[in-house]
């Protein structure tokens, strides 16, 4: 089922194909070496006229190269007395959210990697402020850029995405549409045979609708899945939106089928956890819930002596309710039953292989607080480009992030994911689905009993360099809410 519009226009931006990846185990489809042409078409920037962008499928230890052409027509407008306002409409770059890589350039010094502060302006485009004004000159390219993101043989396996990410204008590009699913292959033999077998979509939550997305690019909005009985599916979910209150749910409320999350934001699960179908609560206290730039992947399968039907998993994609407002904006994801029953790989053994990352054992001598303050401020400033948190290579540190505003925000610190040990001050107990490992989370909004807060513990290994944390609500980044942090070596 296929609906289009003038204002969405993904059904116009259509390739062929049926949704189905083949990124399963040893299946090599992956296209590590890419170009992305960001053009205009009907009026909105697009990934080689799609949207969203192919899906980029790499193995663990690979390097990935996109040559990103930016074909947008010239503004003239990056030079601003604040740049905490929207600027640079049609300047754009490229970071890979999630993947744990350079933050500078790839290890010969020559391409760019997951650099933040890049910016890829349009052919023509003047830039007077290039001209030693402090504002970083170095870090403009002009029409074409290529990005070299090169991943550690032991990178974690799973689910990731790129998008534009250039400050001043990362809330209008992503809004419209400018990002992609990445994934990382499993290594062979460690998935459980009953996942490793499935067959896979991969579902990006965008401010369009929810897009059963085709590895080529583009894809179905609020689309029909149709699964047959018996059949164990993979179903890949990325949070893709960049308005307000943008946090998901899939509300499962589906009789008939077994849907279970075995991974968040691309780190496996060392267990899977059967999908709370009531749970009802605040984004920060639901597993299964996707702050603006979350994932998680599910394993579904539909018992062998169905007799069939059509179910409608409402998806809200707003945290409305939770914030006591009505009128929740929801998309419908439609499942077919219907075929000859098929006899998919499938276990009762709920064990799973876990991400892959040590643990990191009490850290309190290393601790460190922040605040995300009214006016999309962090610690009562806006981004300055200064460097707030100088942290020598190796360490490791535990943080707090407070948020002392009635609104909720959504933490995210680029290339190295943390693993969550309190909200609100509250430890998590060991089985606790919210102990896990993830690069984005809900900051709890602040009440009667003060600000809310989320502590996690990370270590700063790998790489030196610059790059930012900030707000996932992406037009509160663009406002402000971003800090500059440094790992020397
Ligand atoms: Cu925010």
């Amino acid at each position: 089922m296929l609906r289009g519009s003038a204002a969405f226009g993904v059904t116009s931006l259509l390739s062929a194909g049926n949704g189905t990846a083949a990124i399963s185990e040893g299946q090599a489809v992956g296209r590590t070496d890419l170009t992305l042409r960001v053009q205009e078409v009907n009026g909105r920037p697009t990934y080689n006229g799609l949207s969203p962008g192919p899906t980029i499928v790499a193995n663990p230890g690979d390097t990935i190269d996109v040559h990103l052409i930016n074909d947008l027509p010239a503004l003239h407008d990056d030079c601003t007395d604040n740049h905490n306002a929207f600027h640079g409409a049609n300047t754009t770059n490229l970071h890979t959210h999630g993947l744990h890589v350079s933050p500078t350039t790839d290890s010969s010094g020559r391409f760019d990697a997951d650099n933040v502060f890049v910016r890829v302006v349009p052919k023509d485009q003047v830039v007077p402020c290039a001209k030693g004004s402090g504002n970083r000159p170095k870090t403009f390219r002009w029409h074409r850029n290529k990005f070299r993101f090169e991943t550690g043989a032991d990178h974690p396996s799973g689910t990731f995405w790129y998008h534009a990410r250039k400050h001043g204008s990362t809330f209008q590009q992503v809004a419209a549409g400018l990002s992609g699913p990445l994934v990382i292959r499993d290594r062979p033999g460690v998935m459980p045979n009953y996942i490793a077998r499935a067959s896979e979509r991969i579902l990006m939550i965008m401010n369009q609708g929810l897009v059963l997305t085709d590895p080529a690019g583009g894809g179905i909005i609020d689309p029909t899945i149709t699964m047959r009985p018996g059949e164990v599916q993979r179903w890949r979910v990325i949070n893709a939106q960049a308005i307000g209150n943008s946090f998901a749910y899939l509300r499962t409320s589906v009789t008939g089928l077994e849907i279970y999350q075995i991974a968040f934001d691309g780190l496996t699960l060392r267990r899977r956890i059967r999908v709370d179908q009531g749970n009802d609560d605040e984004p920060w206290l639901n597993p299964a819930a996707l702050a603006p730039g979350n994932r998680t992947d599910f394993i579904v399968r539909v018992p062998r002596d169905s007799k069939g039907g059509s179910f409608s998993i409402p998806v809200i994609r707003e945290v409305r309710e939770a914030l006591g407002l009505s009128g929740a904006i929801a998309s419908e994801f439609k499942i077919e039953v219907a075929g000859k029953p098929v006899n998919s790989a499938w276990s009762d053994d709920d064990a799973l292989p876990g991400p892959g990352l040590k643990p990191i054992a009490e850290v309190s001598r290393f601790r460190r607080e922040i605040t995300f303050s009214p006016q999309f401020r962090i610690d009562g400033q806006a981004y300055d480009g200064e460097v707030k948190h100088s942290i020598p290579l190796g360490t490791k540190k535990e943080w707090t992030v407070y948020n002392n505003t009635g609104g909720v925000h959504a933490f995210h610190i680029h290339v190295i994911p943390f693993f969550v040990t309190h909200i609100n001050g509250i430890e998590l107990i060991e089985d606790e689905p919210l102990r896990r490992w993830q690069d984005t989370v809900a900051l709890p909004y602040s009440n009667d009993d003060g600000p809310g807060s989320i502590t996690f513990r990370t270590r700063f290994e790998t790489f030196t360099g610059k790059f930012v944390i900030h707000c996932h609500i992406l037009r509160h980044e663009d406002l402000g809410m971003m800090q500059t942090v440094e790992v020397t070596g």
